[in-house]
């Protein structure tokens, strides 16, 4: 018998929302709910792992299987995970505070690594969850309460960071664009690695409007630069240097996601550094590379089936001992 076919309300969890009301987060989470039965993955083999923020709260909206651990530490649990399960789909939800301040270090190793886990980054360009301090990508000049006299501090473009990384699939949306973000989500489904979606995300409480000028339907209807692979760049032309620029003095550019070398996406990502003016939003990259944990997971599997309780007794005494006295 054919299985069930699935719906939105199978990956909707009982549990209560807690975030602000208007916040992006309601948006992401819909967009989400709404595109998961597409997968065709029952819930059971979904896994949502977050960290610690508003953000990270993710994972208790979904019917799917779900870890809220430590701040920062979505990708290194995630990571595990991919290596002894090969039959999930996992997912991490993370904050650009969770993930580019304290977790820095195990998002760009994840990404490094090619570890088959889709990564999406709410950028709301603050920490929200502890009332709005100053975040590794709040733009310089921001006055929050942890910077009172602006922050003194560039920012990190996420993109930028990924790609600098060697991440295989970079891509960036927005919260409330009905269409665009299911279509990365799929996209980021189908990569075969670990998957990088920075999705702008208003926190109408702390920073409100941040991404007004491409979310908003007239401005963002000039600002947003959609990418889509073999396409031409709108607004996007290679000067005279042979840069990539905004604005029509030069050649016109044709998207290429696959290409190997990852100069070009970057050369895209840089084309805004805040997002106040023309953007480019969608699969900045998507090339193939060795899948981390694979060969492990095929190790694993083969020496687990050679194992005894025997054989580990005989490896804890084998080799160099001491006796402690
Ligand atoms: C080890 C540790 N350090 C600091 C904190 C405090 N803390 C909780 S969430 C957070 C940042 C949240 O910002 P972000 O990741 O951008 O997520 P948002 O709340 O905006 O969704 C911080 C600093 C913590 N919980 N644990
Ligand atoms: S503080 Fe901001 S990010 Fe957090 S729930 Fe409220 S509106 Fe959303």
């Amino acid at each position: 018998m054919a299985a069930p076919e699935l719906t939105k309300a199978d990956f909707q969890s009982d549990q209560e929302t807690r975030w602000c009301p208007g916040c992006g987060d309601y948006a992401v989470l819909a967009a989400v709910q709404a595109f998961f039965p597409e997968l065709g993955i029952p819930p059971e083999r979904i896994m949502f792992v977050s960290g610690i923020g508003c953000a990270g709260r993710f994972a208790y909206y979904m019917d799917t299987y779900g870890m809220h651990g430590i701040h920062g530490r979505g990708p290194a649990l995630a990571t595990g995970l991919a290596a002894a399960r090969d039959d999930l789909s996992i997912w991490v939800v993370t904050g650009d505070g969770d993930a580019l301040s304290i977790g820095g270090n195990h998002l760009i190793h994840a990404l490094r690594r090619n570890v088959p886990v889709k990564i999406l980054l709410f950028n709301n360009q603050i920490y929200g969850l502890t009332k709005g301090q100053a975040s590794p990508t709040s733009e310089r000049g921001k006055v929050t309460k942890s910077t009172p006299f602006g922050s003194i501090d560039a920012p990190f473009n996420p993109l930028s960071l990924a790609l600098g990384a060697e991440a295989t699939f970079v891509a960036r949306t927005i919260d409330t664009d009905k269409q665009h973000l299911p279509a990365v989500l799929r996209a980021a489904a189908a990569h075969d690695g670990a998957a990088f979606v920075e999705i702008y995300q208003n926190c109408p409480v702390f920073n409100d409007g941040a991404f007004d000028a491409l979310r908003d339907k007239r401005r963002g209807a000039i600002n947003r630069i959609y990418l889509e692979h073999g396409a031409p760049i709108r607004g996007v032309v290679r000067a005279a240097d042979g840069t990539l620029r905004l604005g029509d003095d030069g050649e016109p550019v044709v998207h290429d996601a696959h290409r190997e070398d990852p100069s070009f996406a970057f050369a895209l990502s840089r084309l805004s550094s805040t997002p106040d003016g023309p953007t480019p939003i969608g699969v900045f990259r998507d090339v193939q590379r060795a899948v981390s944990g694979r060969d492990l997971f095929a190790e694993l599997q083969a020496a687990r089936a050679g194992a005894t309780d025997a054989s580990l007794d005989a490896l804890m005494r084998s080799g160099d001992t001491w006796t402690v006295s």
